[in-house]
């Protein structure tokens, strides 16, 4: 049994994908944020950096959601390429481009006054559209689109881009990268994808063609 301790469309999100492709049990635990949950002692007991998502394991809580959903792939043998096969290098290699690259640039796209302030934050916004617009093109051009732990995450971060428009300058064309398109209209058609989409109030669609529904994307 697995707890996922999150909030609906924040990174918990596609945790909450990969628990529901794979069948497991898994009870989802809701972060009261707003009444300052994230700092209290029990949630810095599982997670010391106070930030969504943590799972709690058998073996213990797990947090950073790329540890959490390699140790969910490698324990259920499944949604990544197993140890020892001959597309577990270029899975891998795209993970970390995801995780340690597009992941950040998205956030700085949605948070452009973090870094520097409010008064950089037109430059940080443009800097970081056009440095997830040459993420996106590499990978539209090589990822490996297959059901995975990877493409559960880049379609969220797809999703949380594309949302963009709602209430920032720039937003995502997601018809400029046709595979990316596809990927994730497959990925809709997944029952259990369409599952936790229908569960997070996210709508059939909420991947290709999402709507900000003004309750997520603030973490
Ligand atoms: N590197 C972390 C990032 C986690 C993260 O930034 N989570 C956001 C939600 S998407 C959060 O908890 N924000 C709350 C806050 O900043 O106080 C991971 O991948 O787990």
């Amino acid at each position: 049994m697995y707890i996922l301790h999150g909030v609906y469309d924040w990174g918990s999100l596609v945790v909450h994908l990969a628990l529901e492709e794979l069948g497991v049990n898994y009870e989802f635990k809701s972060v009261d944020y707003e009444k300052g949950a994230l700092a209290s002692p029990a949630y810095r007991a599982l997670n010391p950096v106070g930030l969504v998502p943590v799972l709690e394991t058998p073996q213990g809580p797990i947090f950073e959601t790329a540890a959490i959903l390699l140790y969910l792939a490698e324990t259920h043998h499944a949604l990544a390429p197993e140890v020892g096969t001959s597309n577990r290098t270029a899975f891998l290699s795209w993970f970390a481009f995801v995780t340690n690259g597009l992941h950040p640039t998205v956030m700085a796209l949605f948070h452009p006054e973090r870094p520097l302030g409010e008064a950089n934050q037109a430059a940080v916004s443009e800097a970081s559209f056009t440095r997830m617009s040459s993420q996106l093109d590499q990978l539209e051009a090589h990822m490996p689109v297959a059901p995975s732990i990877l493409t559960l995450y880049v379609a969220m971060l797809l999703r949380w881009a594309i949302c963009g428009s709602a209430y920032r300058r720039h937003t995502l064309d997601i018809s400029a990268y046709p595979k990316l398109a596809l990927m994730l209209r497959d990925l809709e058609a997944r029952p259990a994808v369409a599952r936790v989409l229908e569960r997070e109030g996210l709508g059939p669609r909420g991947l290709s063609q999402p709507e900000y529904a003004g309750a997520g994307l603030t973490g």
